[in-house]
């Protein structure tokens, strides 16, 4: 029978970083060669949205992909609702190894790697099919591979559709938000934008941002359809214009420090898992993203098209005059993509 202690180690194993050691496992010493005696392990995945939710459901295909693929060897738990902390959080998480996987906004990861402050420009891109020509590019690759340098190792990029301002008072033109205190993603882009538009820019989590609306903190926020919906950000306020100023995909990410100690074989199944869970996540997002504007309209929310978008474009220059040198070439391939 195999000791109290030996399993206390095994705990402290799974518990502490996440990965089951095959002695754990139960794998005999002598076992045949093959996978039996590949390590086998457990590792958690991070994400802030329900259960249902479009990222979430990209998220469960590739950790579903990646137990059949290696016959169960490796286990991809997925912890939602931002059970383990915000995306901030999770993001130091994954630095410091003490987390494995998770699934951010390109708008946090603006913080921990200077690139991806790309993606918080204001209307460079036209509409979801132009961010994907750029995801897709060269240069999106190399940017997703980037992350590297940051402790991290960008699997795949995943769809979020636009961000636009929701608030308290009705918003018409970009002259509107003025006074207003809106709340964003922490990155110094977003606070310039906010600055730009005359409006005052309050970063706090994500799981803050209700509460902050319903007691009058902020004047309004700003995201994506299910985001606005799935959070119950429109039982709070219910003005929402659709002015699209920011396409901020996400990335879904493995810890540098667990990637290292992963066989070559291992990463190749994990990364080709990724990209391969790409096709479902954009799927349930399209979906998921037109029955959540249904849902806002039936809640009540009274929705405000954009038909002309120089107005917002001008009044967000500044930003595009500030940045657009430290992202010259990003923008530069941006640009070539629109079509
Ligand atoms: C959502 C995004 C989340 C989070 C949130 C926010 O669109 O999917 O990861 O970044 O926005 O505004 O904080």
């Amino acid at each position: 029978m195999k000791s109290k202690k030996w399993l206390a180690a095994c705990l402290a194993v799974v518990l502490g970083a996440g990965v089951v050691v095959s002695g754990c496992g139960g794998a005999k010493k002598d076992a045949p060669a093959g996978d039996a005696q590949k390590p086998k392990y457990t590792f958690r995945l991070a994400e802030a949205h329900p259960s249902d939710y479009p990222t979430t459901l990209g998220d469960k295909k590739f950790a579903e992909l990646v137990n059949e693929r290696s016959k169960g060897r490796i286990q991809i738990k997925v912890f939602d609702s931002a059970q383990l902390g915000d995306e901030k959080s999770v993001v130091q998480q994954i630095q410091m190894g003490s987390l494995e996987f998770t699934r951010v906004s390109t708008g946090n990861l603006a913080e921990f790697n200077k690139a991806f402050g790309v993606y918080s420009l204001p209307y460079i891109f036209n509409d979801d099919a132009h961010v994907w020509r750029y995801l897709d590019s060269e240069s999106g690759k190399q940017m997703l591979a980037s992350l590297d340098k940051s402790k991290m190792v960008g699997l795949a990029y995943y769809s979020s559709g636009s961000r636009s301002f929701y608030t308290k008072n009705p918003v018409k033109s970009p002259d509107d938000l003025k006074g207003m205190k809106i709340r964003v993603i922490q990155n110094a882009i977003n606070i310039d934008l906010m600055k730009a538009f005359g409006a005052s820019a309050t970063p706090m989590a994500y799981g803050e941002v209700f509460s902050a609306l319903q007691t009058g903190v902020i004047d309004g926020a700003e995201n994506n359809a299910p985001s606005y919906l799935t959070a119950s950000h429109n039982q709070a306020v219910k003005n929402y214009v659709l002015d699209s100023h920011q396409r901020v995909p996400e990335v879904l990410m493995m810890s540098k420090l667990a990637w290292d100690k992963l066989s070559e074989e291992d990463r190749a199944l994990i990364k080709q898992a990724a990209q391969d869970s790409v096709p479902y996540q954009k799927e349930q997002w399209n979906k998921f993203e037109k029955d959540a504007m249904d849902k806002l309209i039936k809640s009540g929310v009274v929705v405000t098209e954009v038909k002309d978008v120089k107005p917002w474009q001008n009044a967000a220059k500044p930003v595009i005059d500030k940045y657009g040198v430290d992202f010259k070439a990003e923008l530069e391939a941006i640009q070539k993509l629109a079509k």
